[in-house]
C-alpha cells in the first residue's frame, strides 16, 4: 500500500458519522491529578487497570472510532493479556499516539507557551507503528490575555504543528493537529473567537508551507466559548454559531473532520454543544464530531473510585456518555436522554 492509500484508509476508519475520539493520553502528571480526587494513586498498575476498563468497555465501538494512547500504554496489556493497543484494532477502533512531549515558555515571548518533541519523532514514530499505532496527536496550547498569545506565539505555535504533521504523514501516520485555545480567564465568546480565528488561519498557511496534505489529517481544536470566568455565559445555540463562524472562515474544506477537544466544559455542556452544531448546521464541509478526555471520562472515574467491583458501572458510564456524544455528532441528542439511562 503507497502511503497516501494508507492515510486515506485510516481516515476512512477515523471519520464516521456517529462516531468520535476518546482522548485517553494523559500524560503520568495529569493522570495523577484525575486519579486523586477519587483517592487512587497513580501506579504503572492503577493505570494499566483504568485504561483496560476504558477500552474493553462494551458498545463503545457502536460511537468511538479511535483512542489516543500515552506512551506507556502500548506495552500495556487486558487482564487476558491481550496488548491494550490490539484490543482497540480487534474492535474495529483504531488505536492512536500523543507524540508531543508537553509544553513549556516561549523563549522572549512572556506568556506564550510551546510545546516539544520533534527530535526523533520520525524514528518514534516507525516504533509506535511496530505497535499497532495509525495515528498522532499533538497539542499546542494557547492562553489568553490581553497580550497573548502575540504573533509569535500564534506564528512559533503553527510552525510546530506543521512540522509535526509532515513527519507524521511521511511515516504513514495519520496527524491530529490539536491547538487548544484555553477556556482559563475572564475573556469574552468573542475575544475567544479572535484569537482562535488567527490561530486556524496561521495554522493552515503552516500546513500549507510544509505540504501537509489537508485530506489526511483530524483537526482537534476548541470551540469558541467565554472564558470560565466571564460573567456571562453563552448558549449551546451561540456558541455552536461563533464556532462555525471561525471555522468556515479558517478551515477549508479538504479537511475531512472535526473533533472538538472538552477544555474543561462539563459532560452535558460539550455534548449540548455539539449537539447544537450538527442540529444547526447540517450542511458543513467537515464532520463535526468530538475528541474529549475529560468531559467523556469524568463520570467513568467517579463510577469506578479505583474498585474491581466497579468496573462494569464505570464502563456503562463511558458507554452512556459515548452513545450521547455520537446522537450529538448526528445532531440527535435532547437533554432528556441524560436521564434515561
Ligand atoms: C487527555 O489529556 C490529553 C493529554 O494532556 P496532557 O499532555 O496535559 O497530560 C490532552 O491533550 C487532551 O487530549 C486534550 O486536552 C483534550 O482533552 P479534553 O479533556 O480537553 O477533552
Amino acid at each position: 500500500m503507497t502511503t497516501s492509500n494508507e492515510l486515506q484508509a485510516t481516515i476512512a476508519q477515523m471519520v464516521q458519522r456517529g462516531k468520535g475520539i476518546l482522548a485517553a493520553d494523559e500524560s503520568l502528571p495529569t493522570i495523577a491529578k484525575r486519579f486523586a480526587p477519587i483517592d487512587v494513586e497513580s501506579t504503572e498498575e492503577s493505570r494499566r487497570a483504568y485504561r483496560a476498563l476504558l477500552f474493553t468497555a462494551p458498545g463503545i465501538e457502536d460511537y468511538i472510532s479511535g483512542v489516543i494512547e500515552f506512551e506507556e500504554t502500548l506495552a500495556q496489556s487486558a487482564d487476558d493479556g491481550t496488548p491494550l493497543p490490539e484490543v482497540l484494532a480487534r474492535r474495529g477502533i483504531v488505536p492512536g499516539i500523543k507524540v508531543d512531549k508537553g509544553k513549556g515558555p516561549l523563549a522572549l515571548s512572556p506568556g506564550d507557551l510551546i510545546t516539544y518533541g520533534l527530535d526523533g519523532l520520525a524514528e518514534r514514530l516507525q516504533h509506535y507503528k511496530s505497535q499497532g499505532v495509525r495515528f498522532a496527536k499533538w497539542r499546542e496550547v494557547y492562553a489568553i490575555s490581553e497580550h497573548n498569545p502575540t504573533t509569535l506565539g500564534i506564528a512559533a505555535n503553527a510552525e510546530m504543528l506543521a512540522r509535526y504533521a509532515a513527519v507524521c504523514q511521511e511515516q504513514g501516520v495519520v496527524p491530529i493537529v490539536e491547538p487548544e485555545v484555553l477556556i482559563d480567564g475572564d475573556h469574552s465568546l468573542a475575544r475567544c473567537a479572535e484569537v482562535t480565528e488567527a490561530v486556524q488561519k496561521e495554522i493552515f498557511h503552516a500546513l500549507h508551507r510544509h505540504h501537509v496534505v489537508l485530506e489526511h489529517i483530524v483537526l482537534k481544536p476548541n470551540m469558541v466559548l467565554p472564558g470560565k470566568d466571564h460573567p456571562d455565559r453563552a448558549s449551546a445555540e451561540e456558541i455552536a454559531a461563533a464556532t462555525l463562524q471561525v471555522f468556515r472562515r479558517s478551515v477549508p474544506m479538504a479537511v475531512p473532520s472535526i473533533n472538538f477537544l472538552s477544555g474543561g466544559m462539563n459532560p452535558e455542556e460539550s455534548t449540548a454543544n455539539l449537539n447544537a452544531m450538527n442540529a444547526g448546521f447540517p450542511d458543513a464541509p467537515w464532520l463535526l464530531s468530538f475528541s474529549y478526555g475529560r468531559a467523556l471520562q469524568q463520570p467513568v472515574l467517579q463510577a469506578w473510585q479505583g474498585r474491581a467491583e466497579n468496573v462494569a458501572a464505570a464502563q456503562q458510564a463511558l458507554l452512556k456518555r459515548a452513545r450521547l456524544n455520537g446522537a450529538a455528532q448526528r445532531g440527535e441528542y435532547h437533554s432528556q436522554m441524560e436521564s434515561e439511562g
